[in-house]
């Protein structure tokens, strides 16, 4: 059990980490770091520098994501495989995904430092593209380490028209062997996730640590409007088709919908309007709609509900609406073994038990369907905002997290 200057000490070193980390950015104003952009390799080479100084072998997949291994004391046995992503939203916080991969380095380096092995390997896994503002992917990297792979997101591009294929190559990797290599299941003990609660729970009840229950599901699609491009100055209002008039009233949709239901959120995060332009009346505008619960049933009822509003707008304003779902993922429960396991590892080192579930998605959803997976919660900072470069954990939390996932790992053992 770690005492409170322990754990502060290693807070700061792994703040200390996270700020480092986020120097290797996308751009010099803020912290955005994408998907195998040039500041997204220059992260993978400090996460691989940081492994192997903590004792693990360390190998890159092909997808870019960076996993080291700190073997068992028997050479060859299950992994417990801990980890987080190392890309961010635009404009992101340092420690969304960060932290899950710096916190389990420190905890293997304090093993190695003393010469200690685990009955079961250790495989700190640092995912290469979770939030995938590049490409508008998700969970591309733990759906790669799974051997899962979309063959259709060879198709896309980026904003800069690079193809996804393109910016592989340009890291030295290859598209045809991104889920080349599949992990197999049998070789996984189970999964956990050290991630920052991204929300206010944990701080407005004054706890550093929280054990998550369930990750709520959700769906992303892209909506085209298509109405009639034409001078803002000459076509008279009402024989208008204007696409950005019609997602106005649909964006609204959303949030009516989801503001109808405790429970369920929903949330229009891009919009573009097609050769937008002052003094055009929008043709084609698109937009993205992400809705999530933690209940399956009630997010289903409300797309419906959605898409049939949007139906109906887009008929009373003579424009026609399409959309393409680019992801889904299913509510996920927690191991409740495991979930009993980090929270006796929390009482351990001295700190109270809040169970709670996650809003946001993980990369422990995809590892999910392999294996047993869990995640710890660490208390965010100022009123709990995350996506947002005001995102902060203290130098205790991060210690805390530390601590308690350290006596994880020593009281781990695979399921019988
Ligand atoms: O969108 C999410 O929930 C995650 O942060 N990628
Ligand atoms: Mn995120
Ligand atoms: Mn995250």
């Amino acid at each position: 059990m770690s005492t409170p200057t322990d754990a502060e000490a290693t807070g700061l070193a792994l703040l200390a980490r996270a700020e480092a980390l986020a120097r290797h950015s996308d751009s010099p104003d803020h912290y955005t770091r994408t998907w195998l952009s040039p500041a997204h390799r220059e992260a993978a080479r400090q996460l691989e520098a940081w492994m192997r100084e903590a004792g693990m072998s360390v190998r890159t997949d092909g997808a870019g994501s960076v996993i080291g291994r700190y073997e068992g004391a028997s050479p060859g046995a299950k992994a417990l495989v801990t980890g987080s992503h190392y890309d961010s939203v635009r404009n992101g916080g340092k420690y969304d995904g960060i932290l899950g991969i710096l916190v389990p380095i420190a905890c293997v380096a304090r093993l190695h430092g003393r010469g200690e092995r685990l009955p079961h390997a250790i495989e700190v896994v640092a995912f290469a593209d979770e939030e995938g503002a590049r490409f508008q992917t998700s969970f591309l990297a733990s759906r790669a380490f799974l051997g899962r792979f979309d063959e259709a997101l060879l198709e896309r591009r980026d904003a800069q028209g690079v193809s996804f294929g393109e910016a592989m190559r340009a890291a030295g990797l290859d598209p045809a062997a991104i889920a080349a290599h599949p992990r197999d299941p049998a070789t996984l003990a189970a999964y956990v996730e050290v991630h920052i609660e991204q929300g206010p729970v944990l701080l407005d009840e004054g706890l550093p640590l929280g054990v998550v229950t369930a990750i709520a599901g959700g769906t992303r699609h892209r909506v085209t409007v298509a109405g009639a491009a034409g001078h803002a100055g000459t076509v008279p209002m009402a024989r208008r088709r204007d696409a950005l008039a019609a997602a106005a009233e649909m964006v609204l949709a959303v949030e009516a919908r989801a503001k109808g239901q405790p429970g369920l959120v929903g949330t229009v995060g891009m919009l573009e309007v097609r050769d937008g332009t002052g003094n055009v009346i929008p043709g084609e505008v698109s937009f993205t709609v992400d809705i999530r619960s933690g209940e399956d049933a009630v997010r289903e009822a409300a797309e419906r509900e959605v898409f049939a509003a949007f139906d109906a707008i887009a008929a009373r304003r003579g424009v026609k609406v399409s959309a393409a779902r680019n992801h889904a993922t299913r509510a996920t429960p927690c191991s409740p073994r495991l979930q009993d396991l980090l929270a006796g590892s929390i009482a351990a080192i001295g700190c109270p038990v809040r169970r709670l579930a996650s809003g946001a998605g993980h990369d422990a959803m995809v590892m999910a369907e392999a294996t047993e997976a869990a995640m710890l919660f660490v208390r965010c900072g100022a009123g709990g905002v995350s996506h947002n470069p005001a995102e902060t954990v203290t130098a205790e939390d991060a210690g805390l997290a530390a601590a308690a996932l350290g006596e994880f790992l020593r009281r781990f053992a695979p399921a019988a």
